[in-house]
């Protein structure tokens, strides 16, 4: 039996960080897939700290907030940094990043139609951020901070991965972040994790749109 259980949507969405996170160091875990049909008779909703999905757990550690998740794992698997200066500048990047997540969320779920074409052009404005943080390490040849990957790493890889299915070229302009994705994405682990219909087979998103 793996220690870690995910209790989530049938979705990418929130939870493919810590998905490929676990994947590329080797663990296992349960999916406890949650339809909109379970969510919606709302006892397990009533159950939840803030009433809301990903919950995460470890052995009898129970955790909400996938950014938290995140985190425990980083810290677990020493994916945040060999000191606190690197851990710090670690959480200035996946601060940055949740931001751009939740600017995306907004826009799949509340603004798809009207809103896809502003939000690509105004794209490269909120990839630049990640640019500048990778040629601020080593030339961008290695990760987000110091030699090592991190929990920061996977969320940012996976934003760059659905923003690419949102707007294929998004990349482009983006050297350094292009190269990142190759990089990151060609690690062994990791890419049998992403050519598996665990990944392939599960939406990005809870709506259908992407
Ligand atoms: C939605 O927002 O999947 N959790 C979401 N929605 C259900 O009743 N700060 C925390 C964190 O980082 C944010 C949690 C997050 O962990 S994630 C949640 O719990 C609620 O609030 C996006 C996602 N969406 C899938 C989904 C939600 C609404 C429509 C589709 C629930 C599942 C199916 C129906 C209802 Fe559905």
């Amino acid at each position: 039996m793996p220690p870690y259980t995910i209790t989530y949507f049938p979705v990418r969405g929130r939870c493919e960080g810590m998905r490929m996170l676990l994947a590329d160091q080797g663990q296992t875990w349960k999916e406890d897939v949650v339809t909109r049909d379970m969510w919606m008779k709302g006892d397990l909703k009533a159950s939840c700290l803030y009433g809301q999905l990903p919950k995460f757990t470890d052995g009898d550690l129970t955790l909400y907030q996938s950014n938290a998740i995140l985190r425990y794992l980083g810290r677990k698997y020493g994916l945040y940094g060999k000191d606190s200066k690197e851990a710090a500048l670690l959480d200035v990047a996946n601060d940055g990043v949740e931001d751009l997540r939740l600017k995306y969320a907004r826009l799949i779920y509340q603004n798809y139609e009207e809103g896809k074409e502003q939000y690509v052009k105004e794209l490269p404005v909120q990839l630049k951020p990640f640019e500048t943080l990778l040629s601020q390490n080593q030339g961008g040849k290695t990760f987000l901070v110091g030699d090592q990957i991190s929990f920061a790493d996977y969320n940012l890889l996976d934003l760059l991965l659905i923003h690419q299915i949102l707007a294929p070229s998004c990349l482009d302009a983006f050297p350094l972040l292009s190269a990142y994705v190759a990089r990151l994405s060609s690690r062994p682990k990791l890419k049998a994790f992403l050519a598996s219909p665990q990944h392939t087979d599960l939406p990005i998103n809870g709506n259908g749109k992407q």
